[in-house]
């Protein structure tokens, strides 16, 4: 399979996010994408380039899933951020102060005046600090996801947009779990708009794809299936339960898979086979696979304990579903192994 790596990703480096009060370092790092090259250098999985895709397709692959009020923010963010105080920037943005969204009358169809404020509209949580790289690298990221999709389109059985930051966390108009544009989901409607009548989205991220499911939750057409670490107690918390099967013409297209913290590769596993199942039913032609590898037992964050020999089975696992397949990097942060654990599960898609 192409590999399409993002040149812009090292330019996209916070500093430290916020953790039960305190600021500690980031643990989404530009090393986790190194580690993966490194790895792919030593086992290749088929050509590795940057994405060739041009501005304005890509712009408007972006426009296709996200909001245009959130794009013109994202895109000068940084500069907005600057321009409140010059000493800003030797700092990364964070948000402090949020509108509880739907409840209690909040506005959110106010544009604040604030840029703080502004970048708490348009954010989750503060774990996500934006940098002036970010909006590159995230632009790069897209690219990936657009040319990893195009590869399909050109018969290619697979592709990997090999990208940071990630993007599973990332809705129409928000960001979060270090997320702001959501590359699985721009792969995903590049491929409905090449033809797909039905694409599926099969999440394996140890986190539940709050942007990816709202993104499509009211859609027939995409369905999205994850796998994820109960949000009664795990991140993101607020979504990601069983009952949460999508809305309107999208009710019965949307499955989550949450598994008590602690689940190990049986567990795991089974849940894998009823997603595939629901992939099956479905009748997806083209299935983007938003892969985290943060399920690893050596997760710093996470609470899944998968081992590094496990992944070349859920690779193959992934491959018996037999469709043109994108594959998307998301989380996984034991940096030590996650090009390891990456290609292993690649390298048992491709077998
Ligand atoms: C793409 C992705 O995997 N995003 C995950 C975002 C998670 N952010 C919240 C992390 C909270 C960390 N808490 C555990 C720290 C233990 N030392
Ligand atoms: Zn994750």
């Amino acid at each position: 399979m192409k590999t399409f790596h993002n040149p812009h990703h090292a330019g996209h480096a916070g500093q430290q996010e916020m953790f039960r009060g305190r600021m500690v370092p980031c643990h989404e790092v530009p090393a986790r994408l190194d580690f993966v090259l490194a790895e792919l250098e030593r086992r290749p999985l088929g050509p590795l380039a940057p994405p060739t895709v041009d501005d304005s397709d890509l712009g408007a692959a972006i426009a296709r899933v996200h909001d245009p009020r959130y794009l013109a923010f994202l895109a000068t963010a940084w500069d907005q951020w600057v321009a409140m105080d010059a000493a800003n920037a030797q700092r990364d943005a964070l948000p402090s102060v949020w509108p509880l969204a739907n409840r209690h009358g909040f506005r959110n169809d106010v544009l604040p005046r604030n840029f703080a404020a502004r970048l708490g509209l348009f954010s989750f949580d503060s774990g996500s600090p934006l940098t002036a790289g970010t909006w590159a690298a995230a632009r790069g990221g897209a690219a990936c996801a657009l040319a990893a999709a195009r590869a399909l389109a050109n018969g290619d059985r697979s592709a990997f947009a090999l990208s940071r930051p990630p993007g599973h966390h990332a809705g129409p108009d928000f960001l979060g779990g270090y997320c702001f544009l959501n590359n699985a989901a721009i792969a995903a409607q590049a491929l409905r708009e090449a033809g797909h009548g039905k694409v599926a989205v099969l999440d394996v991220d140890y986190h539940h794809g709050n942007g990816t499911q709202t993104i499509f939750y009211e859609r027939a057409d995409v369905f999205t299936a994850s796998i994820h670490g109960d949000p009664a107690t795990e991140y993101p918390f607020f979504l990601g339960h069983a009952d949460e099967r999508g809305a309107g013409a999208g009710l019965g297209f949307n499955l989550n898979l949450p598994l008590p913290r602690g689940s190990g590769v049986k567990v795991w596993r089974a849940a894998l086979d009823t997603a595939l199942q629901a992939v099956r039913d479905f009748g997806a032609s083209a299935l983007v696979v938003p892969l985290g590898l943060d399920t690893f037992e050596g997760d710093p964050i996470s609470g899944f304990t998968l081992k590094t020999g496990d992944y070349a089975a859920v690779g193959a696992a992934l491959a018996s579903a037999g469709l043109p397949t994108v594959f998307t990097f998301e989380g996984g942060y034991a940096v030590d192994e996650v090009g390891t654990n990456a290609v292993n599960l690649l390298e048992g898609f491709q077998k």
